[in-house]
């Protein structure tokens, strides 16, 4: 039987606490505040799992806290309820999803005020309420006036199962992320929002918040920044009279050996006559044909092009090299035209290799050797080497070396340095006849590439960079070998292993490299030094890139893989664009003072599917009479001409990215938010919530941005802290879905356990960013646990030994709660409950855990609170302070000296009276054995250190 009924007191507490309006927040905050805030849900028709709760939990424990702790709280709730999912669930339901929205937000609050969540409901949002959206209105009329908002035709992704235009953000791949259908591209008329203005700062900024790193990482990456160069090449004997590339390594233009142009870019050429052929037509059309397929250029599998018949003049080393049309360039990147450079780039060496284009290196990537690096203080030498594999025709057995002296347990291939007067062959002749002692070689192949190495040559006290050409060579039988001097013996020995030991045998990472380039050479694709490229010749890649822009005459440019976002769906629920057009088709922003422009009331909203947005069908709703006034926006007016309305609706990110800030003035009527407010109030001082790493958290903060510009927030990021969490998984181990029937939800466990159960179990399970699978066994224990807890309001006494314990909890579990280590916070509470049971502690005691306790498990603290004899609410409490002097160990172990010898150890508690201490030492089975029944004659005891006994 339980002792804490939660059913009779779980409904009476928050009863009272609503009818005290316990949590309303006030308008401003005191001198310390805290803005706590959850990923505002999408109320789905389903309703909260288990799974749900676990980051509300989250805030309302750190928000309990934070008010013990004297601060101002905010902590509020509202609904994402715009979008796809509400209107797929509408239809399939056939429901409007207006009604639908109303119960499913109605489920959501039930389930949410059973667990018990402190929020400040005078505060609640709602997305689809006129009176919110007509300020994502407003905004979007200030983005389109600071021309951040714009009409383009470019072909957009288009998901035909959702029948809907996407933005990237809502891609996997090339799958649409709601439903994994594969996303076309399809030239619609859209409306975009100009995020790329904002992406340098969106990445700088990052720098400042207190988020977790693989976020701030994931956003870096999603915005891509790169920079490059575009550099001019004059073409010959054409009517174009140049090619403008884009190239991320302005150090290979020496490399350059052809230049390959898009679809797109030669299709204009055609059309000008500079190029010209039915085959180049043909492969043109064919080309770009397939390109429409895809929306990744990566994925292309086979290269395919064709020569145009013109050349372009690389302008470093004023070499004609050939244009051709190749399919992996792609039109709408950079300038839709490349300096091809196959010696260090992967897709050019592929088109080269398979067209028979030239390919010339001209970057030395060096690598510093892993077991012998080059040390710091010591100079670098250059050296001109050769490496060479001998093979022998007769066994099929490679030449290698294993060295001697201060050189042992170091294998490698044939190899010596180039001198001055001796070309790479002549080099590697002499070598071979040198170490090995044979004569009758051939070469049979040299590497194309040159490689590079540095290392640490000790015995010269200097660091060594082998500037290396590589060969392989032959004999037809090494049997023959001639004499190897006694110098050479010395440095090193030859022997002769199979080919497919060759690669374990050798030791330096260079070498291994080298074998294996010479099996399957690739593009060097690293930085290094240059070579081949006249001036610049040795200088390192990245220090040359500024150098050869400038002396070629090339532009920096910078450029990004955020690309801009896609604002539009041609769907039913979502917010109406405050857009016009008149007969001509110019476009007007509804005037400010005619917001909102209301969704209108519609018996049909399924998506037509042709790219129109159902709202297109209303004509009573798309023609509006009206006039366009001096400032430029339009106003309603009987007697006007006849405007349209903009029929797409807005994105389910829309509300989201700004919602926040009404939480602060809810109920503002005249401007999004009141300066005073926002100024108190913001930002938000921890955010909590689970995925979105890329798509939510990078709109809400360029729009964020954006409000910052134009003054309506007066801080320049919009969540100080983030703490992602990591989802609750059903019993097997697999998502909480209907589709696999393993739904737990939590009105069940509420109705079973009590609403603090369930909290301090999902607080319990798991550390608060790790994903864990829900465990009906274990909420037991949790449940078990506040039971215990309940239970010691019968067992306070007078005296205490529980001091040290408490104040390490107190400690503990405030360090805890501030950090989101809820998980740890519970167990030291579950120690000091152990503690409590069993020793002995007082009212003052027993108050202080209940107060650690509060946030976690609200009910039953409180009714233990009242139960105690308190009038007001454990929820106003001061978090207790924790005594420094009282957290030293508890125990501590003593020796025991018998006859002026060490016997043993006793772990007693710190500070123990002596007689306590001496009838702990003569239990002990070393005073049995030596004192036994006899008084000993003198016992001298050093506190918490010694016990010593003399006999
Ligand atoms: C020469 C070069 C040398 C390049 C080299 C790379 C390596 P990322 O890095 O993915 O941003 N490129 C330029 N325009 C292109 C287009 N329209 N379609 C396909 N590829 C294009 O891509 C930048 C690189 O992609 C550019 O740098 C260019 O190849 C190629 F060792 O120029 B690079």
């Amino acid at each position: 039987m339980k002792l804490y009924d939660h059913k009779q007191f779980d409904a009476y507490w928050q009863k009272k606490w609503e009818d005290d309006s316990l949590y309303t927040t006030p308008r401003l905050p005191g001198d310390k505040k805290a803005y706590i805030l959850d990923m505002f849900p999408y109320p789905s028709g389903e309703g909260l799992h288990v799974g749900h709760p676990k980051g509300y939990i989250a805030t309302d424990i750190y928000s309990r806290f934070k008010r013990m702790n004297g601060f101002t709280t905010l902590h509020p709730m509202g609904w994402d309820a715009f979008g796809l999912p509400a209107e797929q669930f509408a239809l399939k339901n056939k429901v409007h999803p207006r009604v639908a929205v109303e119960k499913n937000v109605a489920n959501f609050k039930k389930q949410l005020s059973h667990i018990g969540c402190d929020y400040d409901w005078s505060r609640e949002i709602n997305t689809t309420d006129p009176e919110f959206y007509t300020w994502t209105q407003w905004i979007f009329t200030k983005m389109y006036e600071k021309g951040l908002a714009y009409e383009s035709h470019e072909p957009i992704n288009w998901c035909p199962s959702c029948k809907t235009g996407l933005a990237n953000e809502d891609l996997n791949g090339n799958l649409c992320e709601r439903c994994d259908s594969v996303v076309e591209k399809k030239p619609l008329r859209q409306w975009v929002l100009k995020i790329t203005d904002y992406a340098d700062r969106l990445i700088k900024d990052l720098d400042e918040l207190n988020w977790p790193e693989g976020v701030k990482t994931a956003q870096k990456n999603w915005i891509g920044r790169t920079e490059g160069a575009e550099f001019t090449f004059d073409l010959v004997d054409t009517k174009e009279s140049s090619v403008t590339v884009f190239t991320t390594r302005p150090d290979t233009l020496f490399g350059a050996t052809f230049i390959a142009i898009s679809a797109e870019v030669a299709s204009l050429w055609f059309a000008g006559g500079s190029i010209q052929g039915d085959e180049i037509k043909h492969y043109i059309t064919e080309t770009l044909l397939d390109q429409k397929k895809e929306t990744d250029y990566s994925v292309i599998k086979e290269k395919t092009g064709i020569f145009t018949g013109i050349y372009a003049i690389n302008p470093a080393t004023k070499e004609e090299i050939p244009v051709w049309i190749a399919n992996y360039v792609m039109g709408g990147v950079g300038t839709g035209a490349l300096m091809a450079v196959p010696a260090h780039d992967e897709r050019d060496y592929e088109f080269a290799k398979k067209y028979l284009l030239p390919i010339k290196q001209v970057v030395v990537s060096c690598s510093s050797d892993s077991k012998n690096p080059p040390q710091d203080g010591f100079k670098e030498v250059k050296r001109n080497t050769v490496v060479v594999h001998l093979r022998d025709n007769s066994t099929g057995k490679f030449a290698l070396l294993d060295w001697h002296g201060t050189l042992e347990g170091i294998t490698t291939a044939i190899m010596g340095g180039i001198e001055d007067n001796q070309t790479p062959e002549d080099a590697v002749i002499n070598e071979i006849q040198e170490e090995s002692g044979l004569e009758d070689v051939r070469i049979v192949k040299k590497l194309s590439w040159i490689t590079a190495a540095k290392y640490c040559a000790s015995h010269k006290n200097e660091n060594r960079c082998a500037h290396t050409h590589t060969f392989l060579a032959e004999v037809d039988s090494a049997l023959q070998q001639g004499i190897i001097s006694e110098n050479e013996q010395k440095l090193h020995t030859l022997t002769w292993v199979h080919e497919n030991e060759v690669l374990s045998r050798l030791t330096p990472d260079h070498q291994k490299h080298i074998w294996k380039l010479l099996h399957n050479e690739e593009a060097v694709t690293e930085n290094g030094y240059l070579i081949n490229s006249g001036v610049f010749d040795e200088l390192d890649s990245l220090e040359s890139k500024e150098k050869i822009i400038e002396a070629f005459g090339g532009k920096k440019v910078v450029k990004y893989k955020l690309q801009d976002w896609v604002f539009a769906r041609q769907r039913y629920w979502g917010e109406p664009f405050p857009v016009v057009r008149d007969k001509d088709g110019n476009v007007y922003m509804v005037d400010d003072s005619e917001l909102p422009v209301l969704l209108p009331e519609v018996e049909q909203y399924e998506p037509t599917g042709t790219g129109e947005s159902p709202l297109a069908a209303i004509d009573s709703w798309v023609n509006v009479k009206g006039y366009v006034t001096e400032k430029g926006t339009f106003k309603q007016s009987e007697n006007g001409e006849v405007f349209t309305r903009e029929t797409n609706t807005m994105p389910q990110w829309a509300g989201s990215s700004w919602y926040y800030l009404r939480f602060l003035d809810p109920k503002n009527k005249e401007a999004l938010i009141d300066p005073e407010i926002e100024k108190a109030w913001g930002p938000v001082d921890v955010y909590v919530g689970g995925d979105h790493a890329t798509r939510h958290l990078i709109y809400a903060r360029f729009w964020h941005k954006f409000l910052y510009d134009i003054g309506v927030v007066s801080s320049s990021e919009p969540f100080s802290r983030l703490e992602f969490l990591g989802f609750i998984l059903a019993e097997d181990g697999r998502k909480m879905s209907k589709r696999w029937g393993n739904v737990i939800n939590p009105d069940d466990v509420v109705s079973e356990y009590g609403a603090d159960t369930l909290r301090v179990y999902e607080m319990f399970m798991a550390p608060f960013e790790q994903t864990a699978a829900w465990s009906t066994s274990s909420i037991k224990g949790a449940d078990k646990f506040l039971d215990r807890v309940y239970a010691l309001k019968d067992k306070m006494v007078d005296v205490s030994d529980v001091a040290t314990e408490l104040n390490k909890t107190i400690k503990k579990v405030g360090e805890d709660i501030e950090n989101f280590k809820f998980n740890t916070a519970v167990s030291s509470m579950m120690i000091l409950l152990n503690s409590m049971e069993s020793g002995a502690f007082s009212r003052a005691d027993y108050s202080t855990f209940v107060k650690l306790l509060a946030p976690f498990a609200p009910h039953l603290t409180e009714q233990v609170w009242h139960e105690l004899g308190n009038l007001t609410s454990i929820h106003k409490e001061v978090w207790p302070n924790y005594d420094e002097t009282k957290l030293l160990e508890e125990t501590v172990t003593m020796a025991i000296q018998i006859g002026g010898k060490m016997r043993g150890t006793i772990d007693i508690t710190r500070d123990s009276e002596d007689t306590v201490v001496l009838d702990a030492v003569k239990k002990h089975e070393m005073y049995q054995k030596y004192v036994g029944e006899s008084e000993p004659k003198k016992i001298i005891i050093v506190k918490n250190k010694i016990v010593n006994i003399v006999s």
